[in-house]
C-alpha cells in the first residue's frame, strides 16, 4: 500500500515537471564553494539570483576539512557534502522570492540568500 501512494506521488511529481517545460526557459548554472575562514564558515557567494521556472544546476562544492549542508527549505534541498568533495543541487524554482541559503549542520555557518523574479 506504501508502495503503491509512492509510485502514484511520483507520477503526479513528473506530471508537474512537464507541465512547467513550456516557454523558453533556459538552464543556469552556478558554483559556490563552502569555505571557512578562521573558524566561521560561509558561502562563496552571499546572493543568487534566478529566473523563476528555469532550471538550475548549483555545483556546491566543500572546500573545508568537514562535512556541511546545504539546505533551502522553500524548495525542499537538504543536502550534506562531505569534506573536499561536490554535489550538483538541480531544482526549478515555480515561485518568486527571496529565500534562505543555510548549512542544517552548524546554526553559527554564515546562510546565504537566494531570489527568484518571475
Ligand atoms: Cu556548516
Amino acid at each position: 500500500m506504501k508502495r503503491a501512494l509512492a509510485v502514484a506521488a511520483a507520477a503526479v511529481v513528473g506530471a508537474i515537471a512537464i507541465a512547467g517545460c513550456g516557454g523558453n526557459h533556459k538552464t543556469e548554472t552556478f558554483r559556490v564553494n563552502i569555505t571557512s575562514t578562521s573558524g566561521v564558515s560561509g558561502f562563496s557567494i552571499g546572493t543568487i539570483t534566478v529566473t523563476q521556472g528555469d532550471k538550475i544546476d548549483l555545483r556546491v562544492d566543500n572546500t573545508t576539512e568537514k562535512a556541511h549542508g546545504f539546505s533551502i527549505d522553500a524548495f525542499n534541498i537538504h543536502r550534506v557534502v562531505e569534506p573536499n568533495t561536490a554535489q550538483t543541487v538541480s531544482f526549478t524554482p515555480k515561485k518568486t522570492g527571496e529565500f534562505k541559503v543555510y548549512c542544517q549542520l552548524h546554526p553559527a555557518h554564515v546562510p546565504a540568500n537566494i531570489i527568484v523574479i518571475g
